[in-house]
């Protein structure tokens, strides 16, 4: 038999340079918001793409304010039982005091991630520039200027390479010895505030061709900033001259110039910082540079390819002139007209990101991903583990990235470790806690205040992030190796579990339902202790929703994962045992889920935070078909809550709709999304700074229009919109192992292509499904209902599902 076209297409690797992958503008960044991201997973650069004065803002992903610390308070668990007494009898003011009294870590907040400095090159002359474009090229990783100077086109490439380790520059000119500029690297020194004063750096001209800048970190609360750091930039100028001064550097009339930028802090895990930044950055050096421009662009672009191109996405502009647009203008347009392709672009630019912040070995994305040039962050650019550091991994297992979360399991590995003694000391708990909020230095302890921190389960949260590689790999591999984080969560779960006195049913307390303030009578404006600020009203309960959800999900994944290796049945009994006795969803008199044990209303009802629809998404307890009274229940919820929020709140959102297959309503998000609270660079915002999980969030709701697999079996074009009419989607990868390509046009699937990783019985839920077929043969499948097939799929072979509008 013949395979359709469409077929063909979709077999092989997808391959795609044209512009629907680039972002581009007609004019340079205006600031820093504008500016083009480039990233190897460890060292990041901003791009602003000036023709007369370029700045390149850098980071590197380990320079964080302070050193190792154990903010651990001994024997703060003597206060849990007074603290339970007073929460359980109503005297929530007493216990919220006592709790920030005794049980937050000291100190009371956590470090910030630093900016490493700038590298600033000036061009004579080039303020004239005619015919300017710059890029961000997705699917090379590399951004591009451009323009034209009295006739000379210059071009400036930018990239960070991850098997080179370093950040390259390569400038070029169309006429032979017009490259001439001088560069500068600056340091970066947190002038803010007062209690810093300890961090410093020095900035030196090298012979015959570096510029060095060299540091020390900054002390931050009492903690001392033991990161030592070192940047080298080497030029490499074809032609013309280079001459080295104290501080610049200045090529003349060169036809070509590569810089070549190395980066490295002492920072050799979080409790030792014992390395050394200058041999680091010699040896990456060495290697480099004893490549060719070309050679290392080969292997960065190859490297990177190898990530990106696992997934293609086209949803069609919908209208020729939109992909002639800059990016900027087609943002402002999205806000009236439809732009499919910009939502694709979108959709890449979320992987890209991933690819970009968190690769195997390096630290995870933060909340800024590895991009920040603050010295004082919005939060830190730390690790908020309330929402936005388990977001920041969900577009990964479906879009095909899974080995980037890498980097999220090493932390929770390491706040695993540093969490054993917090659990101990803070909950008199075996196993290990995490509550709201780590950072370099993995503390694990509440922190900011008792509004904030006093919530028990970030730990949870991330073990059920852990638990997706498995599910979607289906590898024995996955589970053994998360399985001692798993079982050693279960027990700090199982010991911190207390029985409410009004339902007898088994909650955690102290904690809050993220951030959101219960109107319970007399809750409101209130002066807080610890963070010596008013604040709208207390949030500490016991057993909120979204807490019961985490925990009923743990228990049954550890549950799953103990029976399936035949460990720890002790454990297991324990587990199942207590999992029946949890708090329950319940809905309230709005007929909305219920956020708290208790029927009240938010004080504010469109909160940013959607914690009691965990359980819906990312979670999977409530669904449509098998709990339709929790699902529209969920949705008034939704509703109430209204649109807005921050980038993360509107990803969020889109994802609780497209898991209520709600197309329309998800698509208005993503739109919401774009037009009022992303950047011009497409970056997501959250108050006035770039936060990188609005992107990954609304990636991960992308995918889940297209596809969903959480109740055990693959569910195609889920959430469709009408807008969407006709696209196609290749290398999305499903829960079981299963890789799935899928063409659609006038909204009906007419192809979908499916290949399994080990041999499994499938379920498809795709309208019009005929038949199933492997290389040409018929293939035996079952009707299991409607609009579903079940069928066993064999390791590695390709199974095509046909359908009635299929080309043929
Ligand atoms: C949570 C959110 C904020 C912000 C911060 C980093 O506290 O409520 O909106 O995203 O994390």
């Amino acid at each position: 038999m013949i395979l359709p076209l469409v077929a063909l297409l979709l077999l092989g690797p997808p391959a795609r340079t044209g512009p629907d992958l680039r972002l581009w503008y007609r004019q340079p960044a205006e600031g820093w918001n504008q500016a083009l991201p480039v990233g190897n997973g460890r060292l990041g650069a901003m791009v602003y793409g000036r023709t007369a004065d370029e700045t390149i803002q850098l980071n590197e992903e380990t320079l964080w304010s302070g050193g190792p610390y154990d903010p651990v308070v001994p024997g703060a668990w003597r206060a849990l039982p007074e603290i339970r007494r007073l929460l359980f009898s109503g005297d929530i003011a007493a216990a919220h005091d006592l709790f920030g009294r005794s049980m937050m870590g000291r100190p009371y907040e956590q470090m910030k991630y630093q900016p490493l400095g700038n590298l600033h090159l000036t061009f004579p002359g080039h303020q004239r520039a005619t015919d300017y474009r710059r890029e961000l090229d997705l699917d090379a990783a590399v951004a591009r200027v451009e323009y034209t100077v009295d006739g000379t086109r210059f071009v400036r490439e930018i990239f960070s390479s991850a098997p080179d380790q370093v950040i390259v520059i390569r400038i070029t000119a169309s006429t032979p010895g017009a490259v001439s500029f001088t560069a500068a690297l600056e340091g970066a020194r947190n002038q803010a505030h007062s209690n810093y004063g300890t961090d410093y750096f020095q900035m030196d001209g090298v012979l015959p061709g570096t510029l060095r800048l060299s540091g020390k970190s900054s002390d931050y609360l009492g903690i001392e900033g033991r990161l030592r750091y070192q940047t080298d930039v080497v030029v490499r100028a074809e032609g013309g001259s280079v001459k080295v001064g104290r501080r610049t550097l200045t090529v003349s009339h060169a036809d070509a110039v590569t810089l070549i930028l190395a980066a490295a802090t002492s920072f050799v895990n979080y409790h030792d910082v014992s390395g050394d930044p200058a041999t680091r950055v010699a040896q990456v050096l060495a290697q480099a540079g004893a490549r060719g421009y070309r050679e290392l662009k080969q292997a960065h672009e190859a490297e990177h390819q190898g990530w990106f191109r696992r997934v293609d996405l086209q949803l069609g502009s919908g209208l020729a002139e939109a992909d002639s647009l800059p990016t900027d203008l087609r943002i402002k347009r999205f806000a009236t007209a439809p732009d499919p392709g910009l939502l694709a672009l979108y959709y890449q630019f979320g992987r890209y990101l991933l690819i970009a912040s968190s690769r195997p070995g390096t630290e995870p994305a933060n909340l800024q991903g590895i991009w920040n040039d603050n010295s004082n962050p919005w939060w830190d650019s730390k690790y908020t583990v309330n929402i936005n550091l388990p977001m920041n991994y969900w577009p990964a297992e479906s879009g095909n990235l899974a080995e980037l979360v890498g980097p999220l399991e090493k932390l929770v590995g390491e706040v695993a470790e540093a969490g054993s003694e917090t659990a101990r000391e803070h909950w008199a708990a075996r196993g290990w806690v995490l509550h709201q909020n780590t950072d370099l230095w993995r503390s694990t302890t509440p922190m900011d205040g008792p509004s904030w921190g006093a919530w028990p389960v970030g730990g949870a949260w991330l073990m059920t992030n852990l638990y997706e590689r498995y599910r979607y790999s289906g590898n024995r591999a996955d589970l053994e190796r998360i399985y001692p984080l798993l079982r050693d969560q279960t027990r700090f779960l199982l010991d911190i579990l207390v029985a409410d006195p009004k339902h007898g049913w088994l909650v955690t307390a102290p904690s809050n339902s993220p951030e959101n303030f219960p109107g319970w009578p007399g809750n409101g404006l209130f002066f807080d202790e610890v963070s010596g600020s008013e604040l709208t009203a207390r949030t500490m309960v016991a057993g909120p929703t979204m807490d019961m959800q985490i925990i009923r999900e743990v228990l049954a994944e550890f549950d799953e994962a103990a029976t399936g290796l035949q460990r720890d049945s002790a454990l297991v009994a324990e587990a199942r045992a207590a999992r029946p006795r949890l708090a329950p969803n319940q809905i309230g008199r709005h007929g909305q889920l219920q956020e708290w044990l208790d029927d009240w209303d938010e004080i504010e009802p469109d909160h940013r935070h959607l914690s009691p629809l965990w359980g819906l998404f990312p979670g999977r307890e409530i669904a449509p078909e098998s709990s339709p009274a929790l699902a529209a229940a969920a949705a008034v919820t939704l509703t109430r809550r209204g649109t807005g929020g921050c980038g993360w709140s509107y990803a969020w959102k889109a994802g609780l709709r497209a898991r209520l297959y709600d197309g329309p309503a998800a698509l208005e998000q993503l739109r919401a999304l774009l037009t009022r609270s992303s950047l011009p660079n497409l970056f997501s915002l959250c108050g006035r700074a770039l936060q990188v999980d609005g992107n990954f969030g609304a990636t991960a709701a992308i995918a889940e229009m297209l596809l969903q697999s959480q109740q055990d079996e693959i569910h195609l074009l889920p959430a469709l919109p009408a807008e969407w009419a006709s696209g196609s989607v290749a290398g999305l990868r499903a829960r079981g192992g299963f890789t799935v390509d899928l063409a659609w046009a006038d909204g009906r699937l007419t192809e979908v292509q499916l290949q399994a990783s080990q041999r499994r019985r499938v379920v498809v839920l795709a309208k019009g499904a005929m038949g199933v077929t492997a290389g040409g043969h018929r293939v035996r499948f079952e009707r299991v209902g409607p609009d579903r097939i079940g069928f066993t799929a064999e390791a590695a072979v390709r199974y095509r599902i046909g359908f009635p509008s299929g080309r043929p």
